[in-house]
């Protein structure tokens, strides 16, 4: 069984990004794999032909393997299962669901696949599907999340399946992917601290809002509905979490972040929009360019660690 992640996936260092709705374009992905790390195109609830643009522009920008997540709620989510095979993607990871039902087709198209898990029951069943290594995402991380944080999940996980896994959530320096190597993860998966990276398209205010983030300015909304995410506080979630709180039905939450994503990623707007971020953006202090980024990473790993290979 490979262990090593960057020997699994050809690639220099066991980072890899997150794979953010809106974030997560061919100028982040092409920007992180180039240095060394895997860039994900995240599919978010794009339509395939868009995906495919976003996988030839990444193409057209390194010739380091760039992969592609896929949010398993989309409505598109069948359509572009076959456009990584078509386009010859060689990592899929995958998010909030169960790809089961795509596995066997991206096996026999040699993609590696790795499913971003909350829990060891699901961390398992993906082995037991074909999963090539698992992301076990603590809910420090930021967007859509599940119960259990990095710190305990990640240990529990690596002692349930015998494929490499990956951690995620609370991770941006070198201290967090010690840490993670000593919880026995092969590698992590980051992604607030790549939204602020200097190829990442996200509007300066929103970069900004994570760069002066406070360690406590994170707050999780959507656990009435079943559907927790993570994000910086604004008025938004100031309305969200009272609404919330007065029993606001689903639909009328909806209502409340239709397209809120787009209005902070896109156009800036910090306050009707949803700045989804990880607990660490605290942490997170200023733009550096991905190569700037992970460097820095490594190299404090490396002290810590005492070790070059992974
Ligand atoms: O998927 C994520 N993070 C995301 S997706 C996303 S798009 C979105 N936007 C607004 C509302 C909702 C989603 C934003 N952030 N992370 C990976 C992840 N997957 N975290 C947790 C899970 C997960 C949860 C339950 C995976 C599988 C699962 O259950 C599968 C099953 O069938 O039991």
């Amino acid at each position: 069984m490979e262990r090593s992640i960057t020997k699994l996936l050809g690639i220099q260092y066991p980072i890899i990004q997150g794979g953010m709705a809106w974030v997560a374009d061919y100028h982040l992905a092409a920007a992180v794999s180039s240095a060394g790390g895997l860039g994900l195109i995240g599919a978010a609830s794009a339509t395939a032909e868009i995906v495919r643009t976003q996988i030839n522009e990444a193409k057209k920008r390194t010739d380091k393997p760039v992969g592609v997540n896929i949010m398993l709620m989309s409505p598109h989510a069948d359509e572009v299962a076959q456009v990584v095979i078509e386009e010859k993607i060689k990592v899929v990871t995958t998010g909030a669901g169960n790809p089961g039902k795509y596995m066997e087709g991206w096996k026999a198209a040699g993609i590696k696949v790795i499913p971003v898990v909350a829990s060891c029951a699901f961390a398992k069943m993906m082995e037991n599907a074909g999963a090539d290594a698992v992301v076990a995402e603590g809910c420090e991380a930021g967007g859509h999340i599940g119960s259990s944080t990095t710190m305990a999940l990640v240990p529990q996980v690596v002692d349930v399946v015998s494929i490499p896994v990956i951690a995620a959530g609370g991770i941006a320096d070198g201290r967090g992917f010690a840490a993670a190597m000593m919880l026995g993860a092969a590698g992590v998966q980051i992604g607030t601290r790549f939204v602020v990276a200097s190829e990442s398209i996200v509007h300066k205010d929103y970069k900004q809002k994570i760069i002066s983030a406070k360690d406590i300015d994170s707050v999780v909304t959507g656990r009435s509905t079943g559907h927790p995410v993570r994000v910086l506080r604004n008025k938004m979630t100031r309305e969200y979490l009272k609404m919330e709180k007065e029993g606001a039905s689903f639909e009328e939450l909806e209502q409340l972040t239709l397209g809120s994503l787009r209005k902070s990623v896109i156009d800036g707007d910090v306050i009707e929009g949803t700045l989804m971020a990880g607990q660490i953006a605290g942490l997170v202090k200023k733009e550096q360019s991905c190569s700037e980024i992970i460097d820095e990473i490594m190299d404090q790993a490396t002290m810590l660690l005492g070790k070059k290979e992974f």
